[in-house]
Order: structure tokens, then C-alpha cells, then sequence
């Protein structure tokens, strides 16, 4: 992309060594949704969800880009651009566990971890304070592959969680085998919880996943029933819109400065 002078860097759309093939990307931006601590008093973690800035009638939100960028051959250039943005954007929290989430095909691609590990120290934020959220499907696909990036990137510091976890095979012996952090437990689990399977299923899948020493968030959290049952069950982390929906990166700042300031009695 051209470099325009004059014009303020407030959103840097420069990715990542790749060309930007076309306009969409100026139209995009991330939103950070809070994970809390089992308690909910906390923001643990975010995730760095894509947004569409102003959505348009063939772009009106996040499934549309997805579509345009499948389409168009665009896909990498969209992970790179997210992790790049989402690296910069964690420079403002120090401290705090970014989520970037990246496509499964991503996982499999021998660049990701030289150029991952590349691009935290040209941006400048530790790879410890990053967490790629990895779906079951890009292991599926060719574990070999995506075992080889997750095993750079987990040595270089980076912070591996499992995605959307009940909705693909999600066989728990596939779990022992996964080198990864934590666990991310899908909505669609969450959901189920009251019914007697469900809640049993999750308490399995949580004890499981504490004996081999890894951390849970349970996603999509929309009521103060769920979030109990959750916390029972013994999940790290919270995440969903009974806590918080995702934000702009300022309105976090300003939710993270809050929690900061002491409460008085
Ligand atoms: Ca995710």
C-alpha cells in the first residue's frame, strides 16, 4: 500500500511483508471480548474478534469478510493482517493475554511460527503475552503440520489454546496428544448446560483437562445459571456476553483501568 503523507497512523493497516490486495482491509478493525476470572471480578485474558468499521451492503459484518476473502484468495493476508493488528493493539495492556484466533489452514502453513516469531519482536510485545486460539480442524487436517508450528511457537513463549472444543471430534484422547495450554469450551456446550448429559459431559471434559494440567474458558456465557455451574465444574475463565461483549480496544482500556482502582467497602 502506497504510503499516504500527511495522513496520522491511527490505524496502521500495514501487514506484515504481505501486499494488501485490496480495500477491504481499511474497512476492518478488532474488537476484544474480556475472559474473567471464574469469579467474574477480573479480565484475565481478551479475544481479538474482526469487525467490519462500516458496514456496507456486500459487507456487512464478520461472515461477509470471511466469504469476500475465501472468494478472492485472501485468506492469509487476513491472518496476518488480524495478528499483526492484534500484536500491536496488545502493546496497550501490557500484561494481558491477547487471543488471536487464525484460520485453520494457518496451522498448517510451515511459515506461521518463523514469521509469528518474526513479527512479535518487530513489533515489539513478549510472544508470552500471546495466546492462538487453534481449532480441532487444523490438526484433523494434518496433525504433523500444525503439531511442527504449535511446538516453535510454544517454545518461543506463545501460548497455545484449543477453540471452539466440543464442536469438531473433540475426542479426549486427541487432547492428551495436543500440546496445548487451554481449552477453550464452545457455546454450544454451555448451552446444553442444565440438561443432566450436558452438565455431565463438561464436568468430564473440565476434570480431564485440570489432570493434564491445562486451563479452561468456557465460551458464550449468558446467564448467571450457566456461569455458576461453570464455575462448580471448575473453569479458569469466563467469557460471554453476561460479563461483556467484546469492545474497542479503548473501551477496554478504560474497563481495565477500572478494575484497577480500589472499590470502596
Ligand atoms: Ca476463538
Amino acid at each position: 500500500m502506497p504510503k499516504q503523507p500527511g495522513m496520522a497512523p491511527k490505524h496502521d493497516n500495514r501487514n506484515a511483508g504481505f501486499p494488501v490486495q485490496d480495500g477491504i482491509f481499511d474497512n476492518l478493525t478488532l474488537h476484544y471480548q474480556p475472559q474473567m476470572t471464574a469469579d467474574g471480578k477480573m479480565v484475565a485474558a481478551a479475544e481479538a474478534l474482526l469487525r467490519v468499521l462500516q458496514p456496507t451492503e456486500t459487507l456487512r459484518n464478520t461472515a461477509d469478510v470471511l466469504a469476500h476473502v475465501e472468494e478472492t484468495g485472501q485468506v492469509a493476508v487476513l491472518d496476518w493482517w488480524i495478528a499483526e493488528r492484534a500484536c500491536r493493539d496488545a502493546l496497550r495492556w501490557p500484561g494481558l493475554s491477547i487471543g488471536i484466533n487464525l484460520s485453520a489452514g494457518r496451522f498448517r502453513d510451515p511459515e506461521l511460527a518463523p514469521r509469528l516469531i518474526e513479527m512479535v519482536k518487530a513489533v515489539g510485545v513478549p510472544a508470552k503475552q500471546i495466546e492462538l486460539e487453534v481449532v480441532e480442524s487444523s490438526y484433523i487436517e494434518d496433525f504433523e503440520a500444525a503439531n511442527r508450528n504449535i511446538n516453535q511457537l510454544r517454545a518461543a513463549g506463545f501460548r497455545i489454546a484449543l477453540d471452539d472444543f466440543g464442536t469438531g471430534f473433540s475426542s479426549l484422547t486427541y487432547l492428551l496428544k495436543m500440546p496445548v495450554d487451554k481449552l477453550k469450551i464452545d457455546k454450544s456446550f454451555v448451552d446444553g448446560l442444565g440438561e443432566i448429559k450436558s452438565t455431565a459431559i463438561v464436568h468430564a471434559v473440565v476434570a480431564l483437562a485440570r489432570a493434564v494440567g491445562l486451563k479452561i474458558t468456557a465460551e458464550g456465557i449468558e446467564s448467571e445459571d450457566q456461569w455458576r455451574m461453570l464455575k462448580l465444574a471448575g473453569c479458569h475463565y469466563m467469557q460471554g456476553w453476561y460479563f461483556h461483549k467484546a469492545m474497542d480496544p479503548e473501551a477496554l482500556t478504560a474497563l481495565l483501568a477500572e478494575q484497577r482502582i480500589p472499590k470502596p467497602l
